[in-house]
């Protein structure tokens, strides 16, 4: 137990059943075209994936957002006010999230939120005392789901969600609407929301980014029928699948791709899926987009653009919003 800790780290647990995951994946293999969400990437192991994914040179997402994180951080922290509630959507290993409590003014608490429980357990317990008296109320959901926020036990002066990573790039556009929207219910009038986000660029980096050489994305992609074949019984043959990102630059968006070699079945559980040589699974599309055209997206869930950072090769942003008050929503 560390010095100052907080009493114990309670975990307010929502994690998606497997029953939940039977079914969704069941119900994406049955569409034509085949699509599956992304969410299902993250058991422990797609999790692990996920983190050497960023560490990967090519793979320049989390290396430019903590840079831009680092380089303007005293600003960001003041935009953030003191005695923020600061709320982390899918904080993975809470990474970024030290360079701003190191900033913070008197943060009042902080609420990771992520799907993948041993991941966020083991986040929250290595944070747990480092910011006494900082109250860590980590909760086990997917952040899609309706869920309501727990209290903290001092008053804070304003709230701020942080999504970082560029994960609103996941949802359609008018997905990442709704979603805004439904931050917003969180919120009132002058609370923030500190976003990450991906920008349109050389389609070469793009390509490089998501079909690394080492194959670690590769990995992570195959990951979800292994998974599949562990936990819902279901018996894919994974080199007889191939994994291959293409950027649609018409649309601004990376699609990850599960391709089957072979014309093939695949039983999940009892349900035989059919697969044409060729045929592919959609396993998740990434957004990237102006910053023109995301603070816009972003004004039409009732946000209002403060402040955009930047590097100097423009590959990536991160955004400060304030909640609009309810009469200039729109
Ligand atoms: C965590 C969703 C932002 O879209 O870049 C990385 C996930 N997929 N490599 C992304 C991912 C393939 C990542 N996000």
């Amino acid at each position: 137990m560390k010095a100052g800790f907080y009493g114990e780290v309670v975990l307010n647990n929502l994690e998606p059943s497997a029953e939940n995951f039977e079914a969704e994946f069941i119900a994406g293999l049955k569409k034509d075209p085949k699509i599956l969400p992304c969410k299902f990437f993250y058991d422990e192991n797609g999790s692990r994936l996920f983190d050497q994914i960023c560490e990967l040179d090519e793979y320049y997402l989390t290396r430019t957002e903590t840079k831009i994180l680092r380089d303007n951080i005293g600003e960001i922290a003041s935009w953030c006010g003191r005695e923020c509630i600061l709320v982390e959507l899918g904080s993975g290993q809470s990474s970024k999230t030290r360079l701003l409590l190191d900033q913070l003014e008197s943060p009042v608490a902080y609420v990771p939120i992520d799907i993948s429980r041993p991941h966020l357990i083991r986040a929250a317990e290595a944070l747990n005392g480092d910011y006494y008296p900082l109250e860590i109320l980590p909760i086990c959901a997917d952040y899609n789901c309706p869920l309501s926020l727990p209290a903290p036990e001092r008053n804070p002066k304003r709230k701020v969600v942080f999504f970082p990573g560029s994960t609103i790039g996941n949802f359609e556009p008018l997905e990442a609407v709704e979603f805004l929207k439904r931050i917003g219910t969180w919120c009132v009038a002058g609370d923030g929301l500190l976003i990450g986000v991906d920008l349109q660029k050389h389609r070469q980096i793009l390509d490089g980014a998501y079909n690394d050489s080492r194959g670690v994305t590769a990995a992570f992609n195959l990951n979800l029928l292994r998974r599949a074949n562990r936990e819902l019984g279901a018996n894919f043959v994974l080199d007889q699948f191939r994994h291959r990102a293409f950027y649609d630059e018409g649309k601004g968006r990376i699609e990850m791709r599960l391709i089957s070699e072979s014309e093939q079945n695949v039983f999940v559980g009892k349900e035989k899926i059919g697969f044409r040589k060729g045929e592919f699974i959609t396993t998740e599309y990434s957004y990237k987009y102006t910053i023109e055209g995301f603070s816009d997206l972003a004004r039409a869930a009732g946000w209002q653009s403060e402040r955009v950072w930047s590097d100097e090769n423009r590959l990536f942003s991160v955004h400060y919003f304030s909640r609009k008050p309810e009469e200039l929503y729109g």
